[in-house]
């Protein structure tokens, strides 16, 4: 297993890069603030995943601790705080119907990862996954790469409807390494 940490140049205003290598297969992992103006406004965790499949992959899918410094490396100071309403959508989801039980309070094994991979990496914010039930009788199905203050980037699980930034991955062809 070889892993190659490369930041590529910034894209647009919205969007950093960040690509792995992953025994044999690469991963390219696109960082958006939010969506492009031509699409319609908001960044929900379906539309973040929708628009991920228009450029080939999904949200993203954390295999490693490599991975996740990789894009958290990657996230611009200024994309940290607010202005992407603190936090950036990837590719877990408690997908069980609803409604269901138990909850995933405390209980992550019920989150799955929307893209297959030969290990996955979780590491959530301290009394995360809570599932506040506060807003929504659904729950918090969706995580997130949390930045509120003092958690860089650590799991939280949020509402599905809140507007977030989001990391794509998209597989491509490469050569090994
Ligand atoms: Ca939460």
């Amino acid at each position: 297993m070889i892993f190659v940490l490369t930041l590529i140049a910034l894209i647009g205003s919205s969007v950093a890069d960040y690509e792995s290598y992953y025994s044999c297969t690469c991963y390219e992992y696109r960082i958006f603030c939010s969506l492009p103006e031509e699409l319609p406004a908001g960044s929900d965790w379906s539309e973040a995943n929708a628009y991920c499949g228009t450029l080939g992959g999904t949200l993203a899918t954390i295999d490693s601790e490599d991975t996740w410094n990789g894009i958290r490396g990657n996230i611009r100071p200024e994309w940290k705080e607010n202005g992407c309403n603190w936090g950036f959508w990837i590719g877990f989801k408690d997908m069980r119907p609803h409604p269901h039980l138990p909850s995933h309070k405390t209980n992550p094994q019920f989150f799955s990862w929307v893209t297959p991979m030969c290990t996955y990496y979780e590491n959530w914010a301290e009394s995360q996954p809570n599932d506040n039930r506060s807003e929504s009788e659904h729950g918090q199905l969706c995580v997130q790469l949390w930045y509120r203050p003092g958690h860089k980037g650590k799991y939280d699980d949020e509402y599905c409807y809140e507007n977030k930034g989001f990391v794509c991955q998209i597989p491509y062809n490469c050569n090994c390494p």
